[in-house]
């Protein structure tokens, strides 16, 4: 089988083709796509949940990342994670599932539908993207792998390789990077495992192989590099609540109306943009509140943040 996920080639090899990529070719990806015979059978249509926002560039995108298993900085991921070697790449699935072990990602993916979804992308730290991802409703997988009665959440992990990830020899954060999710926000359409970008295969500093994408949650809800996914009763512990309970709450879905304690929320700078660009107002659940407010039906978002 020849899923997009299994592909080879070095995104590297392909990065003056992206550069010219604009969204009418992305958009007619599709064709494209299997023309050049990069993506097998899974390329998608363009999505109803897809943004007609402008995407960032693939330049910016690749080069302004967070990834601290590579370091802090900005640039550290694309400087570092090149090294990080992501086949084979086995994923364990455990908890409260039907069918647990340790998955080959081919495997695991096999057959499932590609699509391309163009999100908007909010960072905690008030910068934003637009980002054309090529992925998996998370729901297909957790279909595929059978949720028993009892589990309530779905926890992540990224893989900890401190020999290729040199950022986890400092103790930032207590690794490895570990998320999650309620399953009812888990199972939302919205909800996918990215496995590209820009019709190529995921760049190592954007969270290769897989890395999970919640477009109304800040960034740090979409853990890269997962190595496990385990459904659970009780709330899973995540990184950066364990790090600053005060700063960054288990659901941490967008919202202007909540400061983070040191920062507002109210606006963003858009990435790409250049030194003066203007900021934007931030929208309510990034934007799709129509999709997803009733998954908070009832809740406090200030106390629940
Ligand atoms: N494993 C892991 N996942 C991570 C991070 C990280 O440091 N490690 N950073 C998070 C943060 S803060 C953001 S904003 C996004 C950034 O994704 P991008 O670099 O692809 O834009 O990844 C998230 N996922
Ligand atoms: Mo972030």
């Amino acid at each position: 089988m020849a899923g997009r996920w299994t592909n080879d080639l070095d995104w590297k090899d392909v990065t003056p083709r992206a550069a010219l990529l604009n969204r009418r070719q992305i958009l007619a990806g599709g064709a494209a796509l299997a023309a050049s015979g990069f993506a097998g059978q899974a390329v998608a249509q363009t999505s109803p949940y897809s943004t007609d926002a402008e995407p960032t560039s693939f330049e910016d995108i690749t080069s302004y990342c967070n990834y601290y298993e590579f370091g802090t900085g900005k640039s550290d991921p694309s400087d570092n994670a090149g090294q990080l070697t992501t086949s084979p790449w086995t994923v364990k699935v455990d908890g409260l599932v039907d069918n647990p072990g340790d998955y080959a990602l081919a495997d695991l993916l096999d057959g499932l539908t590609v699509e391309d979804r163009i999100y908007r992308f909010r960072c905690v730290e008030a910068w934003s993207a637009v980002i054309p991802w090529n992925g998996i409703e998370l729901a297909d997988i957790l279909e595929r792998v059978g949720v028993q009665d009892g589990a309530k959440y779905v926890a992540f992990e990224t893989l900890l390789r401190p020999e290729e990830m040199p950022g986890t020899r400092f103790p930032v954060l207590d690794w490895p990077y570990r998320e999650g999710l309620r399953l009812d926000e888990a199972m939302h359409p919205l909800t996918i495992m990215a496995t590209g970008l820009y019709g190529m295969p995921m760049p190592n500093q954007n969270g290769a192989p897989i890395r999970l994408v919640v477009p109304w949650k800040y960034g740090f809800k979409s853990i890269k590099s997962i190595v496990r996914i385990t459904l659970t009763e009780d709330e899973p512990p995540t990184s950066w609540n364990m790090a600053n309970a005060r700063e960054y709450g288990f659901y941490s879905n967008v919202n202007p109306e909540v400061d983070h304690p040191r920062w507002s929320q109210a606006s963003e700078r858009q990435i790409g943009g250049g030194l003066f660009s203007q900021r934007k107002p931030t929208l309510m659940f990034n934007g799709y509140e129509d999709q997803v407010a009733s998954l908070y039906d009832g809740m406090d978002l200030t106390a629940n943040f």
